[in-house]
């Protein structure tokens, strides 16, 4: 039988520098009300979620994450958006790099080579804001903020006195290959 204590809480993201970690931060708190804003540190765009992992696994996925091939991109967040059916404020592109698109693509057909199961629901690319918002009529305007992705990480999600928090475990680049 898998324990618990067996596994581990795991997700791929492209990782903002803490410079757009603040904007971002500081636009979630001023436009979550009563609703909760992300914490800075806690801010990412998810590429591929696992869940729920055996830490055993853990060599086998870092070394395939490396096989990735990793192209540079400029991702330009323009669009601020709400989901009902969540609850959360979002941002995102109006439109996805190719080379985002190309990386998500690579990303799940290593984990599928490694029979390492990840949430298969499409890709849509969106950086959590703020969670348990009533909606976006309470948002401050939105200014677009340019993101220069220059690698991407493998995260463990944790929770520790009741709070999440995420730890970026290791950092895939063009050069990690
Ligand atoms: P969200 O921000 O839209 O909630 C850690 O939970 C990260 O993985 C979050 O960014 C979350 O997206 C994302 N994620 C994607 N699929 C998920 C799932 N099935 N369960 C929980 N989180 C998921």
């Amino acid at each position: 039988m898998i324990e618990a204590a067996d596994t581990v809480r795991l997700f791929f993201a492209l990782w903002p520098d803490s410079a757009l970690q603040g904007r971002l931060a500081a636009w979630a708190k001023q436009a979550a009300g009563k609703a909760r804003p992300m914490r800075r540190e806690n801010l990412h765009m998810t590429l591929a979620f696992l869940g729920a992992t055996q830490t055993t696994l853990l060599p086998l996925l870092t070394e395939s994450a490396r096989t990735v091939r990793f192209v540079p991109f400029t991702l330009r967040l323009d669009r601020i958006a709400y989901w009902k059916h969540n609850r959360i404020i979002w941002c995102g592109a109006d439109q996805d790099p190719p080379a985002l698109s190309a990386l998500v693509g690579e990303l799940r057909a290593c984990l599928d080579a490694s029979a390492i199961a990840y949430d298969r629901k499409p890709f849509v690319s969106h950086v959590t804001l703020v969670r348990n918002a009533p909606g976006l009529q309470m948002a401050q305007p939105w200014e677009p903020l340019v993101w220069e992705a220059r690698d991407f990480a493998l995260v463990q999600s944790e929770k520790t006195d009741g709070r999440i928090s995420y730890r970026p475990l290791e950092r895939f680049s063009a050069s990690s290959a």
